[in-house]
């Protein structure tokens, strides 16, 4: 069994989690202030989302210096600081690395572009023709640079300028800079989209915008086994890829032990339920059926090839999953309980983002000056300009922008609910007096205490990390139950994802007389013993230990 296996890892967005300076955006020291709120809540391992020196143009996710701390989070020696608190309350600071491009504010590209023979200019992509292919955020893949006359390729925002692994030096200078952070005592990555690294040599134009010709590239696998070799051999990391429009197959393949990569992948599939034809820019409704169906199929297919899933539900760049998959208003809390049962118990390791352990809503910002994200801002200025009306561009927006996630951390019912005494770089959302850690804390029925008992189960119940996975009633429309199956015991897990109540009939060999049944956890106050035929409240979850 690896260390990872019984982690549970919580998400910081730290500009928008706690500024101890009193700034509009949070620091590292704000994160030092809130460590032992981390320790009582039980995780292991935190995610830090990119605090090294950019023009934050992409907040954080275009680096223009490896080495060095961005002086808005703070300074090397509060790094540092930060990773010793951790390690003295047995919690790992996992760097999130972002090394599928640069900001091209980075020396290297500042070189790159000045001449065509710059020792530099094959740290990037460049044609002299652009092809057909799409960013993310919008518009061409492509951008021109006047002064050499030829264009550059950007996956994400024209600031965010692609490297080119298939350079050798560019490989090499990513593992010195990775070593220099292991050394430095981090205990381990995340990899920011580092399945589209591989870029295939003729840049085909594409029927579609060119996804299908870099996701999980030719070279892919080879690069990231040449990364364990420099960087993780020999040490006791997490690392965890963010693997963008992924496959099983080749996510199998990234976090098998025995094929020397990562320790385990995130995939967003089971977060495109509510992209009617892949379409990310339109309100709509989330399917419940394909929900489940990914989530199991990852969950058989990943126990079956070997491999490990990061699990989660909301990070920096999804809405708060209270808000999409559940219900933020009368059910808000028995909702997110709900949320929070369905995923702990699922086979891999779970993510917790900041504030999801309170139940944090999406904010319902309704106009685009309230907006801050380059991809929504982006967006927004593409729908317009395609005569889309002001209502439709943002009912889409308040519903799909990734703002949703990024409003500060609700400590308490104060100012700026202790986030800062400084004015914040964004809005707060309009709960934050009602949803905050002060008002959780002390209360044995929130959805803190809930998030909290779940963390202290997935160490107590070695089923919940080998158990095997079984989905039961794979075609109710509203429940999803399954079994996490081990010698003799099982977890059955039941949860209503839906207002109304309804009635299951679970298959004969589930809960017989025989069967001792214990209770682990569950959203109500009450929860008395079952039989075939159980009966679920509004969004009722609970899960069982069964024996014989
Ligand atoms: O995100 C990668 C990614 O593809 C997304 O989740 C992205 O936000 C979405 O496709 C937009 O529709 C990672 C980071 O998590 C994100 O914050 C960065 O903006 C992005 O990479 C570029 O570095």
């Amino acid at each position: 069994m690896q260390a990872w296996q019984h982690s549970v890892i919580y998400q910081i967005y730290p500009k928008s989690f706690h500024s101890h300076a009193g700034n509009a955006t949070g620091d590292l020291l704000g994160i030092v202030d809130k460590l032992d709120y981390l320790q009582w809540l039980g995780v292991d391992c935190l995610w830090v989302t990119p605090f090294l020196r950019s023009p934050q143009r992409d907040n954080g996710y275009d680096i223009s210096d490896y080495y060095a701390i961005d002086p808005s989070y703070g300074t090397m020696a509060d790094c540092e600081l930060l990773i010793h608190e951790a390690a003295r309350r047995g919690i790992k600071l996992m760097l999130d690395i972002v090394v599928n491009h640069t900001s091209v504010e980075h020396e290297w590209f500042q070189q790159a572009r000045s001449s065509l023979d710059n020792p530099y200019r094959d740290f990037y992509i460049w044609r002299d023709q652009p092809n057909n292919w799409e960013s993310k955020f919008g518009g061409s893949a492509w951008e021109y640079e006047a002064q050499t006359g030829q264009y550059y390729l950007h996956l994400f925002d024209h600031t965010q300028a692609d490297l080119n692994w298939d350079n050798p030096q560019v490989r090499a200078e990513v593992f010195k800079m990775m070593r220099f952070w292991r050394d430095k005592g981090v205990g381990g990555f995340r990899l920011d989209v580092i399945n589209l690294i591989s870029k295939p040599a003729d840049f085909a134009q594409d029927a579609s915008d060119g996804r299908r010709f870099y996701t999980d590239g030719p070279n892919v696998h080879r690069y990231l086994q040449e990364m364990h070799r420099e960087v993780f051999e020999g040490y006791d990391l997490i690392n965890v890829g963010e693997m963008s429009s992924t496959s099983l197959e080749h996510c199998i393949r990234y976090s098998r032990p025995e094929s020397k990569e990562l320790s385990m992948t995130f995939n967003f599939h089971h977060l495109k339920v509510d992209y009617p034809n892949l379409q990310k820019w339109v309100r709509a409704d989330f399917d419940f059926l394909q929900l489940k169906r990914i989530l199991s199929d990852w969950q058989l297919g990943m126990q079956a090839g070997g491999g490990w899933n990061a699990l989660f539900w909301c990070n920096h760049d999804q809405p708060r999953v209270v808000s999409r998959f559940g219900d933020d208003g009368e059910f808000r809390v028995v909702s997110a309980k709900m949320l929070a049962t369905a995923l702990h118990f699922l086979q891999g390791t779970p993510f917790i983002y900041q504030g999801e352990e309170l139940g944090m809503t999406n904010p319902g910002f309704e106009r685009i000056e309230q907006y801050r994200d380059v991809e929504t801002l982006n967006i927004y200025r593409l729908k317009r300009d395609a005569g889309e009306s002001e209502a439709a561009s943002m009912a889409a927006i308040m519903q799909k922008s990734r703002d949703n996630g990024r409003t500060p951390m609700q400590w308490n019912a104060g100012e700026n609910a202790g986030f800062s005494r400084g004015e914040p770089w964004i809005g707060l959302a309009a709960n934050a007096a009602l949803v905050n850690v002060d008002n959780q804390r002390d209360d044995p029925h929130s959805v803190l205490h809930h998030y909290r008992a779940l963390i202290a189960l997935r160490r107590q119940q070695p089923l919940i990390q080998d158990g095997v996975y079984r989905p039961l009633l794979a075609e109710h429309p509203q429940v999803w139950a399954y079994l996490r199956e081990g010698q003799g015991e099982r977890l059955l897990v039941l949860n209503n994802f839906y207002a109304a109540p309804c009635q299951i009939q679970l298959p004969p060999d589930v809960i017989t007389e025989a069967t001792e049944q214990r209770l682990l956890i569950s959203n109500y106050p009450d929860c008395p013993p079952r039989t075939g035929t159980v009966s679920l409240r509004p969004y009722e979850s609970f899960v069982l230990l069964l024996r014989g």
